[in-house]
């Protein structure tokens, strides 16, 4: 007899390693590869909902993924905060980012050998094995209310507690960029290249005429601070009195940081990761005149005490994949509430259900101050029959069940078979490595850089 449709018990759970198209754009630990992995994750009810979920797809997180998902199966997809002490207790040994590990099997693709390169860490802030899982288990999390919520007929958001907003602001992502990657790989784009102020404000142009944003943040770190201030001022001038950001990833000395931050005071909305590390935040906190934003050195409730006891940050930039699903992004935004901390949201390269289950849970949370940044403009390739629009800098928040998303099969087996075809170079994110096939002799920068 055929399972009732209510039945949420999980009777499967796929996963799917994929490579996307990724541009080249530059940070402090290099440049992106040409094609970035991301893991896909659906979770089937017995009685035949199909919730999706997305996170990291280095190869990394796959073994602990595949451990999550054979565990996750008979369990409720209701049973959400059984959920961390589940994934403790399957990936508890995992490897982390220093350790390799043999990768379990991937359900569509068979074994995969181990690549443990570390990617760039540094740009998600000091790495753990628990962090790893929380990352992991952010994607089960996601899948498991988007199954619930299809099997429902809810959105996510009710699942959370409701909206508190109809639409989300994103800020445009803005980057140095090269027009195309070393040896005309990957796949070509019309962007060109962006290596000064002229070519920042470009960009910028093109990101607020397309999706309509009227915030701007600044990848930087890249070129000598002078340079990026002046990329800044640009944009200031080029767009007056609209929200800046500027984000180094922890380039800075305390000592460039207090300038910059004194030479862009009229102009930045606030500083993102200036210095690296909770010590040397804090120190330019305490004599900086624009607040400080953060996506690396409060990384996990274990990092809020110290961060928040030395006044480090005054914006914490949540990531759901970071903090371990999407019920966890709002206890930190009560954290952050409590301690008169703001609250906003970083990116790293994602796809649409990402940014569905960013969408969904921002719309849940009272106390997000600023825009959102995402990379998705930057992806031209999905996994979704439909591309999330942006309108006005805005994406909507709909009542359609679960995420609102719907998978292209046709494109996940695409970009799946590009995974199965690659030697290994893009199975993890590897942005000095990919700097290196430009210039042999390169090495990410030790921090401070400057
Ligand atoms: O994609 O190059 C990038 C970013 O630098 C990303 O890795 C960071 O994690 O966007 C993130 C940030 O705000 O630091
Ligand atoms: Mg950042």
């Amino acid at each position: 007899m055929a399972a009732a449709p209510e039945d949420l018990t999980v009777a499967e759970v796929r996963l799917t390693p994929v490579l996307v198209a990724d541009p080249p754009l530059l940070n402090i630990q290099g440049v992106h590869q040409p094609y970035t992995p991301r893991l896909i994750i659906e979770v089937v009810t017995a009685g035949g909902a199909t919730g999706l979920g997305e996170t990291y797809g280095d190869t990394e997180y796959l073994g602990p993924a595949r451990l999550l998902a054979d565990a996750l199966v008979g369990r409720r997809v209701t049973d959400l905060n059984g959920l961390p002490a589940l994934a403790d207790r399957v990936c508890g040994d995992s490897p982390d980012a220093t350790d390799a590990g043999t990768v379990h099997a991937v359900a569509t693709s068979g074994t995969v050998d181990a690549v443990a390169t570390v990617d760039a860490a540094g740009l998600r802030g000091a790495r753990t094995a628990g962090k790893l899982r929380r990352s992991v288990l952010s994607g089960f999390e996601v899948a498991c209310l988007d199954a619930w919520g299809r099997a429902t007929g809810l959105p996510v958001h009710a699942l959370l507690g409701g909206r508190v907003r109809d639409r989300v602001e994103y800020s445009a992502y803005l980057f140095y960029r090269w027009a195309a990657h070393p040896g005309d790989r990957g796949e070509p784009d019309d962007w060109g290249a962006a290596l000064d102020p002229a070519g920042i404000v470009a960009q910028a142009r093109r990101f607020a005429d397309r999706h309509g944003f009227t915030s701007f943040k600044l990848k930087g770190g890249v070129f000598p601070p002078d340079r990026e201030i002046a990329a800044i001022r640009a944009l200031a001038a080029a767009f007056p009195g609209q929200p800046l950001r500027l984000d180094p990833n922890g380039a800075w000395t305390v000592e460039t940081s207090l300038r910059v931050a004194d030479e862009l005071r009229d102009v930045l909305e606030y500083l993102e990761d200036p210095a690296s590390g909770t010590d040397r935040m804090a120190r330019v906190a305490a004599r900086a005149p624009v607040p400080l934003a953060t996506n690396m050195c409060v990384t996990a409730f274990e990092e809020i005490p110290e961060a928040f006891a030395r006044g480090a940050v005054q914006v914490v930039l949540s990531d759901h994949h970071y903090w371990g699903g999407l019920r966890s992004t709002r206890e930190l935004a009560a954290l952050c509430r409590t301690f008169g901390v703001g609250l906003s949201m970083h990116s790293n390269t994602h796809l649409g259900i990402s940014l569905a289950a960013m969408t969904q849970v921002a719309a849940t949370v009272p106390n997000l101050d600023f825009a959102c940044d995402t990379h998705y403009p930057w992806q031209t390739e999905d996994v979704l029959t439909e591309r999330l629009t942006f309108r006005d800098g805005h994406l909507d928040v709909g009542d359609a069940p679960g995420l609102g998303v719907t998978l292209d099969r046709d494109r996940l087996a695409a970009l799946h078979r590009r995974w199965l075809a690659d030697d290994g170079t893009h199975r993890s994110r590897d942005d000095a490595a990919a700097m290196r096939r430009a210039d042999p002799g390169w090495t990410a920068p030790a921090v401070p850089r400057w």
